[in-house]
């Protein structure tokens, strides 16, 4: 997206300055300058995110890198994190890490320590704690409790020791980050590869929530680009944050490795894309490994099995083949190794590819930057500018240099008039607040649906989950006294998790969230509704009392100025796993008085049969339990997506309209000939106000000349 569409921000606010020398010292330019800073603020704060993802080992950071002419993200970076990164356009190189709240931290280590405890036989304490030595010994102690290696190979087991022997691994380098509400930790300039090491080593990883790297090389100025972790990450919750921040993406680059090709798990991304409706705004590209393919022929005989392979999804299409390692390593980046260096090297004398690489790498360029010239944005930018106009105006309109105030200031207007348009404001308050408990019910009434009925009817998809769920097979060799005294019980419940996990984020996730969505832009459309009236009066009103006329704004502008807060959507996958652990308590302390009763009724029973029996009442009991927990989830994410998210965001954007409309009230007013009638310039410096006027002017005519020809 070009600059040019910027409003000249910086030089407004510096005539605006100079106005203030000029300017009677009673007229204050406060609440220009403040609104000024807040349109600067939105725009920057306005971005197009677009998702660079893929399978793991894809090329997908090495790719970024690239786009970025430096080596800034890890390339080759572990799989235990959850933690993308984004990259945004920053004046200086800047990597912002966001490490977890303390309160986190401790729940994410209990809930791993509740499991291998279950497992171990061990018991735990109940205020377990990582700053407490005593404790970190005790989980150690857990980590290499010999029963939990012996079943390591259990479902889920792996990945919570994993997990908690790098929050042991970690707690002295992560200890003075830790806060009670979490807390930021940067590195700039020569520092800024430290950074590196957060990332890319699963001890310090673990700890992490969020990256943010600031480089002045991206490409443009309002585009996210995020380095997705591996789509077939074994941890389902790594898959469901993608999904997450898929959802709120203009666009995706997906990358496939030459090497492997479409892969049985790059069939779950693809899916997730379809079903958010997102294939359409995908482009596909080859990762070309130079040293795999030595002609022309074998590239195209790679991608043409890769299109086959995309056939079903997105129908025709090319994908780009470039080679994103020969891209990186062709500029200046200092921490390439010696060995990819000479293969590089090698590439450059001998790969015929090297021509189309250079041809399609430009055509990426090109394609991203379409990308990033979203549709949303220019919207938002059309809005500012306007706002800004109607400032400049304004500010114009203050300085009369040019002899007599004009007619359409001074226009008398009746008392009356004023009073209403002083109004405006709390009329629409009282609008919003009247529509505002039928919306309530609305937005409940349509969250429930989304469980209860077609065509989605998620909750009775869940409940036929845990009906037809069975124990695994093994499970018939288990002596019964086992369950009720060993971990069993755990690992079973364990195991349902996981697999319950695993089916919301690869079945249901990705249309829930594109429904929630749905529900945004309703919701959208009806405060647009709402507020159109007041906003079309107040710029009718506008337009007339004033000369030059205003760009009227098409009620499209009116949607993009109330779209939705900036704000994650949560998977359902997310809500899943929180408190699963001491959910886990709760049902193995209840399965194990039940597994007692249920044991001595069994005593004198016929060894034989009793087993096969013994499991099926454990299974019964396992499902009865997961469809309590989970009704609860279910609520529990209700009432987060009703109150959090949809109300939550409603508000922001009400509180954004009545913004919007005490502005143009505040400038209806000014034009009535409230302040600036008021306004006098000192003697003497009439000379320079006709400059700043003059100067206001030009800005004015140089936008509106940017405006026509882009
Ligand atoms: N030989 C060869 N190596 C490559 C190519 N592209 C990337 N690599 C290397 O492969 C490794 C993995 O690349 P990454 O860019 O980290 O892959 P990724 O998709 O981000 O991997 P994850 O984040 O772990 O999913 C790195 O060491 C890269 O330098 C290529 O075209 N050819
Ligand atoms: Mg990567």
């Amino acid at each position: 997206m070009p600059d040019t569409q910027t409003p000249p921000f910086d030089e407004t606010r510096r005539l605006l300055d100079e106005l203030v020398q000029v300017l009677e010292p009673s007229t204050s330019l406060k609440p220009w300058q403040v609104e000024l800073g807040a349109m600067e603020q939105r725009l920057s704060e306005a971005v197009v995110r677009i998702a660079v993802a893929g399978t793991v080992k894809s090329g997908k950071s090495t790719l970024v890198n690239a786009l970025l002419h430096e080596d800034m993200l890890r390339r080759g970076a572990g799989v235990l994190t959850a933690a993308l990164t984004r990259v945004r356009r920053g004046k200086r190189a800047e990597a912002k890490l966001r490490i977890k709240p303390r309160t986190q931290v401790h729940a994410e280590v209990r809930q791993a320590a509740e499991w291998l405890a279950q497992i171990s036989g061990q018991s735990l304490l109940g205020d377990l704690a990582l700053s407490r030595a005593r404790d970190r010994k005790a989980l150690q102690v857990l980590v290499d409790h010999p029963e939990v290696l012996r079943r390591v190979g259990a479902s889920g087991l792996r990945e919570n020791l994993r997990r908690l022997q790098a929050f042991l691994e970690g707690y002295e380098s992560a200890k003075p980050h830790l806060k009670k509400d979490g807390a930021t930790v940067t590195f700039k300039s020569s520092e800024l590869s430290g950074h590196r090491e957060w990332v890319t080593q699963d001890h310090l990883a673990v700890y992490l929530e969020d990256v943010l790297l600031q480089v002045p090389s991206l490409p443009h100025p309002q585009l996210e680009l995020a380095d997705c972790q591996g789509s077939d990450s074994p941890n389902p919750l790594h898959f469901a944050r993608i999904q997450e921040y898929l959802a709120g993406c203009a666009g995706v680059v997906y990358v496939i490795s030459s090497r492997t090709g479409i892969r049985e798990s790059d069939l779950r991304l693809l899916e997730t894309l379809r079903r958010l409706e997102l294939l359409s705004r995908t482009l596909f590209v080859v990762n070309l490994d130079l040293s795999e393919h030595d002609s022309l022929e074998d590239r195209d005989r790679v991608l043409a099995q890769i299109r086959e392979q995309l056939l079903p999804w997105v129908a025709p299409s090319e994908p780009l083949a470039v080679s994103a390692l020969l891209e990186l390593l062709s500029r200046e980046s200092g921490t390439d190794t010696e060995a990819e260096r000479l293969r590089v090297d090698l590439w450059r004398k001998t790969s015929p590819l090297i021509p189309d690489h250079e041809a399609q790498w430009s055509v990426l360029q090109v394609r991203i930057r379409q990308m990033a010239e979203q549709q949303e944005l220019a919207d938002l930018q059309a809005i500012e500018t306007e706002r800004w106009t109607r400032l400049v105006q304004g500010l114009g309109g203050l300085v009369q240099s040019e002899g007599e105030p004009s007619e359409a200031v001074t226009v008398d207007f009746s008392k009356e008039r004023e009073l209403a348009i002083q109004q405006l404001p709390n009329a629409l308050d009282a609008a919003f607040a009247g529509v505002l408990t039928l919306w309530q019910e609305g937005i409940r009434r349509q969250v429930r649906q989304l469980f209860d009925e077609p065509p989605l009817a998620l909750s009775g998809c869940l409940e036929d989950f845990v009906q037809d769920y069975r124990l695994p097979t093994e499970s018939r060799r288990v002596d019964p006294k086992d369950v009720v005294l060993g971990p069993q019980m755990a690992l079973w419940y364990q195991d349902l998790r996981q697999r319950l996990l695993r089916f919301v984020t690869e079945e249901l996730n990705a249309d829930l969230l594109r429904e929630v969505r749905k529900l945004e832009v309703r919701l959208l459309e009806d405060t647009r509704k709402l507020s159109m009236p007041f906003l079309v009066m107040l710029r009718e009103l506008q337009s007339r009392r004033d000369e030059d006329g205003f760009a009227e704004g098409p009620s499209l502008r009116l949607a993009a100025l109330t779209r939705f807060p900036d704000q994650p959507l949560v998977s359902f996958t997310t809500t899943l796993d929180f408190r699963a652990s001491e959910r886990l308590q709760g049902v193995f302390l209840w399965g194990k008085t039940l597994m007692s009763r249920q044991l001595r009724q069994w005593q004198g029973i016929a060894e034989g049969d009793s087993v096969d029996f013994f499991t099926e009442a454990v299974a019964e009991q396992l499902r009865r339990n997961a469809l309590t927990s989970l009704r609860f989830d279910i609520q529990n994410y209700q009432e987060n997506l009703i109150h959090l998210h949809l109300l939550g965001g409603l508000q922001r954007i009400q509180e954004g309209v009545r913004g919007e409309v005490s502005g143009l009230v505040d400038a209806a007013l000014r034009k009535l000939g409230g302040s600036s009638s008021s306004v006098r310039i000192r003697t003497g410096e009439e000379v320079r106000a006709a400059q700043i006027h003059a100067a206001l002017q030009a800005l004015l005519d140089a936008q509106a000349q940017t405006a026509n020809t882009s």
